[in-house]
């Protein structure tokens, strides 16, 4: 539901957007926006706000989220770091672009011809007028070579790592969890916020373009002591899990969900190290909560608290158990639902969206949202509407995994199409976590075709600059 007094909100938006949405003169004396865009790694919806895990502290995001916009529903365009973030920053989708897989930021603009000539996200708000500038992991690695005016770049790897892994030590991941440093201020997020907090407590030149991305909770799961303690064990509490759960499902979905190199839930149950993989997502994801925090500290005590609007979104979700291991690559809820918020000043406070929308509608909205021309190659769409209390009731969310595979969210159901022609449909309101798979049910044909008529209707091939795996990825790289 939303939580909106409208009067009130459009009183203070059209100040401070010059009045340029109702398309009256723009004769607004205020400076146009900054923005703070703070992306976040592999963080499922276990934020405090969202609910999903009763041990879930985040009390840093969850304050931004009373003081702005909180989207609920939303997921990525791909359930991994590389094809999703450059989704977002590029404003198409991967089955437009052939970026399913992961990518070298120095391959992006070469992968699909569309591409070549793109504006990124802050392309475009530089050829604006704007100050960019960037720290740490924003495309896959940092960013493409010319993306920010000003890098903070961005440290090698998901470190610092200890001499040995600590309990788990498989080839070809960086899953790993433990206590891992003694301190917070030799993590790697730890440096991107003090590099952010720098640049926010600075009056810029001109409105400014600040990204900052974090890589935790992205694998290794290692924090301090600290935040280990935050999640004693004893109150752990388990998701559900059932070990059934795949007798429904087509073949290739069971393709597309084994991962092997992670543990299975079968191997943490029986080895009793689900509930200490829990603590240590929980401790990293308090974590870099705490980062986020440093960064919005700074710029409420900086000179652009008042004209600033911050976007925090995540790339995409994670598997902790629920679905047989854990892992992202897959195309269900775990792996799709991402936390976004938005902060827009002069807006009221508490304002919370249940429609399904999409990271790529990122784009769109932040040039809006700072009275930008619309770029016309944007495939998303702008949540402006929405965040001024409009109802949107067509509005579908789309996760794709491979050429032709695409997995459908609205506010009741979801749907999901592979690139053989077999389905899995979810009535979320009686389903929330996508157990009982209806598609077969020949009651179920209407909804089915509803979701049918949103498939893309470019489904490129995959980019040969676009590795199938991470294995792939590495052993290229290597
Ligand atoms: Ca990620
Ligand atoms: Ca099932």
């Amino acid at each position: 539901m939303l939580r909106i007094n409208k009067i009130y909100f459009k009183s203070f938006f059209l100040y401070f957007l010059g009045f340029s949405l109702l398309g009256c003169e723009p004769k607004t004396t205020n400076p146009p926006p900054n923005v703070l865009m703070i992306s976040i790694d592999d963080l499922n919806d276990w934020v405090g706000v969202l609910s999903e895990h009763p041990n879930a502290i985040t009390p840093n995001i969850d304050r931004l989220a009373r003081e702005g916009v909180l989207f609920r529903n939303v997921h990525c365009q791909a359930p991994i770091c590389g094809p999703s973030r450059a989704s977002l920053m590029s404003g198409l989708r991967p089955s437009t672009t052939g970026i399913y897989g992961q990518i070298s930021d120095k391959d992006i603009r070469s992968a699909h011809p569309i591409l070549t000539n793109i504006d990124f996200l802050p392309n475009y708000f530089n050829k604006q007028g704007y100050k960019t500038l960037g720290v740490g992991k924003i495309f896959h690695k940092h960013a493409p070579e010319g993306t920010f005016e000003v890098s903070g770049g961005r440290e090698k790897g998901f470190g610092p790592s200890p001499p040995k892994n600590l309990n788990w030590d498989k080839k070809g991941t960086a899953t790993d969890w433990g206590v891992y440093p003694s301190a917070d201020s030799l993590m790697i997020d730890y440096k991107v916020a003090q590099w952010a907090k720098n640049e926010l407590l600075l009056s810029h030149e001109k409105p400014f373009f600040l990204a900052v991305g974090f890589i935790r909770p992205h694998v290794p799961w290692h924090a301090p002591q600290k935040w280990f303690d935050l999640h004693p064990l004893k109150d752990i509490k388990l998701p559900s899990y059932e070990a059934n759960d795949f007798d429904d499902l087509p073949e290739i979905a069971k393709q597309i969900a084994f991962k092997g190199m992670m543990p299975t839930t079968d191997w943490a149950i029986e080895n009793n190290q689900w509930k200490k993989i829990i603590q240590a997502y929980l401790a990293c994801i308090s974590f870099v909560d705490h980062q986020v925090g440093e960064v919005l500290k700074a710029l409420d005590d900086g000179p652009n608290n008042k004209n600033t609007i911050v976007v925090l979104w995540s790339d995409h979700g994670y598997e902790i158990g629920e679905k047989g291991s854990f892992g992202k690559h897959t195309v269900w809820s775990e792996s799709t639902r991402v936390p976004m918020i938005f902060k827009i000043p002069g807006q009221p406070a508490n304002q919370i969206v249940n429609t399904a929308v999409e990271l790529l509608d990122v784009y769109p909205s932040l040039l809006e949202l700072c009275n930008l021309p619309k770029n016309p190659l944007n495939e998303g769409k702008s949540l402006v509407p929405l965040i001024k209390g409009e109802t949107e009731i067509n509005r579908v969310a789309i996760t794709t995994y491979g050429a032709n595979n695409h997995s459908f969210v609205n506010e009741t159901h979801r749907y999901i199409i592979y690139e053989d022609g077999s389905e899995e449909l979810y009535d979320l309101r009686l389903d929330p976590e996508e157990r009982n798979n209806l598609a077969l049910d020949e009651n179920t044909e209407d909804i089915k075709l509803s979701f049918k008529s949103k498939i893309p209707k470019i489904n490129a091939s995959w980019s040969p600059k676009s590795f199938l795996t991470i294995n792939e990825y590495f052993k290229a790289k290597n």
